[in-house]
């Protein structure tokens, strides 16, 4: 399973781009600038739970902090979800003003560059970017983010492709409001929903119906009172992003064989599996759907069919949609 798991060719659809950077990258940056990031790593080495996760996303922005070491970063990460077997890959990321060092146009500028030289570099994978939005930093930097998502999926269609609200979600709010704005000029949301319980938000994120949800974990029917919650997501069939092993080392579920794919799978409801942050949760997308067989006793025919339908939530066109496929069919022939 593990190689079948590793040939499948696969749509990486919630991948922050920070939480994504390798140890491998982080020691290269750190050789550039000749400093030793060796504290930082061993921080990384013991993430645990949703509180000390969002504390090594600071230190790993301390490493990517200049438009040279985004470059390099971005580059990497394709790279690596490329020898994973990634064949469509969404990127996301909060733009980010580094006093003297960056703006947030440089920012963007530099992401959409490194995806650029990925066309030459690693063909086989198409890579879009979605705009994020930090709930934490409050109003202004989310109306300012979503501006620059507007400016540039005007600018370059083919690669902005949509904005995602994260951020840690004990803190800020979702901006709803805002989101709006965005989704009236055509950008697609992707929005995280229910990392940690909160009705009243759940309800709202739900009725405004974003194009993907990310997580939910905290919408799951044997839960007390979320069984509401559970129902009208199904009723929505908007698509979940779920991420397995950052949601079991977040704590954001008791169990892997307690998570809410199952009900979600046996609902039928549109789900696709995803990494989160590769580098913080020390994972893969072939670990994640290898794990997902293990678990919920997956057959391979049952993966290929969750890789095919994944196409149908991308952030494409319909005629990219029918290229994607039949790329993916015609690799998957080929492998056992
Ligand atoms: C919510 C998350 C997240 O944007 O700097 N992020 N937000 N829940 C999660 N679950 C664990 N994982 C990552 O990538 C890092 C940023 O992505 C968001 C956080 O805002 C984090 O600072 P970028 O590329």
């Amino acid at each position: 399973m593990d190689l079948f798991c590793q040939k499948l060719p696969k749509l990486e659809l919630h991948a922050h781009l920070n939480g994504s950077v390798s140890q491998k990258t982080i020691r290269k940056l750190s050789e550039l600038n000749n400093k030793n990031f060796n504290d930082e790593l061993s921080r990384i080495d013991s993430s645990v739970s949703l509180k000390e996760c969002f504390k090594i996303f600071d230190i790993v922005h301390s490493v990517t902090n200049t438009t040279e070491a985004l470059f390099i970063t971005t580059c990497d990460v394709i790279n690596e979800f490329n020898d994973d077997n990634v064949i469509y890959l969404e990127l996301r990321s909060t733009p980010r003003y580094v006093e003297g060092k960056m703006t947030k146009n440089e920012y963007i500028d530099t992401i959409i560059k490194a995806i650029e030289h990925s066309k030459k570099t690693t063909p086989g994978i198409t890579v879009k970017l979605l705009v994020s939005v930090n709930r934490k930093n409050g109003f202004k930097d989310a109306e300012e983010n979503i501006k620059l998502a507007i400016e540039y999926y005007k600018k370059y269609p083919e690669c902005v492709v949509g904005i995602d609200l994260s951020g840690d979600p004990t803190q800020g709010d979702a901006c709803l409001n805002l989101l709006k704005s965005a989704r009236d000029f055509g950008l697609k949301i992707a929005a995280h929903c229910a990392e940690v319980p909160n009705e009243k938000e759940v309800m709202d994120i739900l009725e405004f119906k974003p194009d993907r949800l990310g997580h939910c974990t905290n919408i799951h029917p044997n839960l007390s009172g979320t069984l509401k919650l559970f129902n009208k997501l199904i009723e929505s069939k908007i698509p979940v992003e779920l991420c397995l092993t950052s949601n079991l080392k977040c704590e954001t579920v008791p169990s892997l064989s307690e998570h809410q794919f199952s009900y979600l799978y046996q609902a039928n409801h549109p789900l696709c599996l995803a990494t989160d942050d590769k580098g913080v949760f020390n994972t893969t997308l072939s670990q994640e759907y290898k794990l997902a067989a293990d678990t919920f006793n997956l057959t391979k025919e049952d993966l290929k069919k969750l890789v095919r339908s994944s196409v149908e939530f991308a952030f494409i066109s319909q005629q990219e949609k029918e290229k994607l496929l039949a790329t993916i069919d015609n690799k998957l022939t080929i492998i056992k």
